[in-house]
């Protein structure tokens, strides 16, 4: 894949969190708790350097619950504070709020001994495209105030907001990086959803995902493109669901890019199943 993934927004708005970082307490990294581990920015490490972080598994609703268990265990072992969540469903929330509080009890507890005014803690939200870091922000807030959209890039310039008198959240753009993984780790991103679809080349993601998921939930690839089988070579496993699924363009010929486009869609929206493409272990 030879994509521009890393547009000049993306690298303004990293250089403005290096600034904004210094005035937060704590960073909430969101990522997408299907791909765990691509849909982690690498320049996130090096722009908050020390600065306490809850890691979030967020759409934790698609992602498969064994997997997500794994996850969580493994970043666990790593010491890293860490919390499965749905953006959209609030009452899913109740955990990171309480470990925010948690993580900055020393300095309220310092604020009272000290007889001093508490002020609310202040937390960046930060991570990749698409991962729900506005949701969050939403959710925790009790307000539409930030706009959502399935789609990268909604969120165009960092923004605070308030929830109770307790926290304030500031909003970030989501942001990749200039070197992206391995091409897999790549496509995994694609097909999350974290990157803009019209610099894709959607056949290809589509079909090499498409043949991933057949090995780790053969059943429910099956089930949904209603295969007797599964074909052990990519291209013949798309074409065969492609018939399946009727996109069929005169003469019989395949319309594999209008199947690649609607197998993606499936994929995002969790119509095939709750799935995670990848795991710790490996
Ligand atoms: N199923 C599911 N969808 C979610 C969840 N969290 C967010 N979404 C959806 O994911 C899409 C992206 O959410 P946003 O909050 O706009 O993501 P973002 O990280 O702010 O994206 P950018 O601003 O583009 O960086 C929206 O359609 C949300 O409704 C979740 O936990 N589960
Ligand atoms: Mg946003």
């Amino acid at each position: 894949m030879d994509v521009n993934w890393f547009p000049g927004h993306m690298a303004k708005t990293l250089r403005e969190m290096r600034d904004q970082v210094k005035l937060v307490d704590l960073v909430i990294e969101t990522c997408d708790a299907r791909i765990p581990e691509s849909s982690r920015n690498p320049e996130l490490d090096r722009l908050l350097g020390q600065k306490p972080r809850i890691l979030v598994l967020n759409k934790a609703d698609l992602a498969d619950p064994n997997q997500t268990a794994k996850w969580l265990n493994y970043y666990q072992q790593k010491n890293i504070p860490v919390l499965a969540a749905e953006g959209n469903r609030r009452a899913s929330l109740d955990p990171l709020r309480k470990l925010i509080i948690a993580m900055n009890q020393h300095k309220i507890d310092n604020a009272k001994a000290k007889g001093r005014l508490i002020r609310p803690i202040r937390v960046m939200v930060a991570g990749i495209p698409n991962t729900g870091k506005s949701t969050i922000i939403n959710a925790l807030t009790g307000k539409k105030a930030a706009i959502t959209a399935d789609r990268p890039g909604v969120t165009r310039t960092a923004k605070w907001a308030k929830s109770g008198t307790e926290l304030e959240l500031l909003d970030t753009p989501g942001v990749l990086w200039p070197k992206l993984g391995s091409p897999s780790s790549q496509r995994r991103l694609a097909a999350s959803g974290a990157i803009k679809d019209d610099v894709l080349p959607l056949e290809e993601i589509a079909m090499e995902v498409l043949f991933d998921l057949s090995h780790d939930y053969p059943e429910l690839i099956m089930n949904r493109y209603k295969l007797e089988q599964l074909a052990i070579e990519p291209l013949t496993l798309m074409e065969d669901a492609c018939r399946k699924r009727g996109c069929i363009l005169s003469g019989n010929r395949l319309d594999l890019t209008r199947f690649a486009v609607l197998f993606l869609d499936e994929l995002r929206g969790g119509k095939i199943g709750r799935i995670t493409l990848e795991r710790p272990e490996r």
